[in-house]
């Protein structure tokens, strides 16, 4: 049995494209179903649904034995014991800085100043603010990162942004851009060996429908 690691909302909704081309159909819908570990059309193939932040436990430890996770999960996870194999290009946005649209970020940075930074994502707001030089304080929260500064939790947030709708809605404006982020195949190195066989023909079929979309025709 070959066990995928996927979250509801875009992560399961941009694989199936990619489960499809490799003949994998999820045959019920997480949105409606309560049931947390979903059958496919493949006997040998099951989905198990799981919170994103924890897919890469849940791979790491061999509860599963590949999953679909950003790659901004997977650096604040560590990455330890898993094959990245392939960059499936979905879920695609960026991490960045963003403040409250009259906050004079820049003359903060040339000052030196001490910056409080609200975060889900501490591990890659240490090393961003590491690089500049920039001392900040961290405050880890679990969500809704655009409130903290206009509450004045915070200074600046690090949050992904796609659209950069929710930011305007917040008179929030972005700083800096850090990186882009999309997401990432990730296997059990275990897993890998000894399920080989079935594991391979998952990863050539994502890897050449990545191609057909990358690619244009
Ligand atoms: O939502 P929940 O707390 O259950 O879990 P989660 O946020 O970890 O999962 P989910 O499904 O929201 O995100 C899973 C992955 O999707 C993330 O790890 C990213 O790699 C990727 N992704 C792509 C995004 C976005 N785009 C995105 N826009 N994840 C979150 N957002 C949020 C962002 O945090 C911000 O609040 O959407 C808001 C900004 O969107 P715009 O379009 O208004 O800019
Ligand atoms: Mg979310």
């Amino acid at each position: 049995m070959i066990t995928l690691a996927l979250s509801k909302g875009r992560i399961f909704d941009e694989t199936l494209p990619l489960l499809a081309a490799a003949g994998i159909e999820v045959l019920e819908d997480p949105e409606k179903s309560r049931k947390l570990i979903l059958p496919t059309n493949q006997p040998g193939i099951r989905v198990v649904m799981v919170r994103a932040t924890d897919v890469p436990t849940y791979v790491e430890y061999g509860g599963a034995d590949l999953g679909v996770t950003g790659k901004d999960t997977l650096i604040e996870h560590g990455g330890q014991g898993l094959y990245q194999p392939l960059d499936l290009k979905i879920a695609a946005c960026r991490m960045s800085v963003a403040v409250r649209a009259d906050f004079d970020y820049a003359s903060a940075v040339r000052q030196g100043s001490r910056l409080k930074v609200a975060t889900k994502y501490t591990a890659i707001a240490r090393e961003f603010f590491a690089s500049k030089g920039v001392h900040v304080d961290l405050i880890k929260l679990y969500g809704s990162m655009e409130l903290a500064p206009l509450t004045g939790l915070a200074d600046a947030i690090v949050d992904l942004v796609s659209t950069g709708n929710t930011l305007k809605a917040n008179q929030l404006v972005e700083v800096e851009r850090i990186m882009d982020i999309s997401s990432r195949l990730v296997i059990n190195q275990a897993a890998l060996k000894l399920k080989q066989a079935a594991i391979r023909p998952i990863i050539d079929a994502f890897s050449n429908a990545i191609e057909r979309n990358t690619v244009p025709s």
